[in-house]
């Protein structure tokens, strides 16, 4: 199981499993949760925060997108900070050790239980993995209010940054998730995701932290 890093640097190698990516995108968001704001003549969903800065972490099986989520530098425009300010009742979080985490998916074909870890699970774990690697300190989410209970059962701590708000007819709430070994021994101990997952292609002069010694003797 492997979840690539996608960021500015490497970009260039992934060119064409990006724009799978992106018509995936409009796939679900538009034509399955129709998210009908984001439709683009070119069947691809690509919005304002899709940027040199954003991270991209995508889950492949045999070569084939699985799962992905985006991360967005909080020093740079977020959805939390542009398009729903009012969901945190401080201001929004502009800090260098901050990222926001948006558009988590699973391809339909690998939703559920399916013998292995979730992808739910293992796309949520490299995230955590990822803000170890590079030093962050906690993420935070714009999320349908009914992520809460998920969140709390795989052993992350998510701090509510204001009360939940009626966003386009759904219950939505911003939180605060703190990136600590335990939120990812957690996920990984409670999902029964192996360990680390991710893929640094062509990123080996990106500095990175050890992970502890735990997770890597697995
Ligand atoms: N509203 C409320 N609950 C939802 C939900 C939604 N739109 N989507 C999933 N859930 C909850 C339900 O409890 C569901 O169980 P159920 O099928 O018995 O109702 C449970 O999550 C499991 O969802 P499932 O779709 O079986 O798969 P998963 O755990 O492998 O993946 C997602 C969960 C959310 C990643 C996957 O459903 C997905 O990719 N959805 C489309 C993209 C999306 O909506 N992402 C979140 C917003 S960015
Ligand atoms: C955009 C305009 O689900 N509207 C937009 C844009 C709130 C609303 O945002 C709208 C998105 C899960 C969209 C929807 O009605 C995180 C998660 N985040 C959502 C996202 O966009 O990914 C935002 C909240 S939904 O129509 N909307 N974009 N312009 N550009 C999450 C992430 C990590 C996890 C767990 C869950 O660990």
């Amino acid at each position: 199981m492997e979840v690539h890093v996608i960021r500015r640097e490497n970009r260039q190698l992934y060119a064409a499993l990006l724009d799978d990516y992106f018509r995936i995108r409009h796939d679900i968001y538009v034509g399955e949760r129709k998210w009908t704001d984001l439709a683009r003549p070119d069947g691809r969903e690509i919005d304002q925060f899709d940027t040199d800065d954003t991270v991209y972490l995508l889950a492949l099986d045999h070569g084939a997108i699985v799962a992905g989520m985006r991360m967005v530098p909080t020093q740079a425009p977020t959805l939390l900070s542009e398009l729903f300010p009012q969901l945190a009742v401080s201001g929004p979080i502009h800090r260098s050790d901050v990222y926001e985490l948006s558009r988590i998916f699973v391809v339909p074909r690998k939703r559920g239980e399916h013998g292995g870890p979730r992808y739910e699970a293992v796309i949520q774990a490299a995230a955590m993995e990822y803000g170890l690697s590079i030093g962050l300190s906690a993420f935070t989410i714009v999320l349908e209010t009914w992520w809460l209970p998920r969140l709390l059962d795989q052993g992350w701590q998510a701090r509510p940054l204001g009360l939940p708000s009626d966003i386009n007819g759904l219950s939505t709430v911003a939180v605060m998730v703190e990136i600590n070994d335990q939120a990812w021994t957690e996920i990984c101990r409670r999902r029964a995701v192996p360990g680390a997952l991710l893929v640094w292609q062509g990123l080996a002069a990106i500095p990175r932290q050890p992970l502890t010694t735990f997770m890597e003797a697995t």
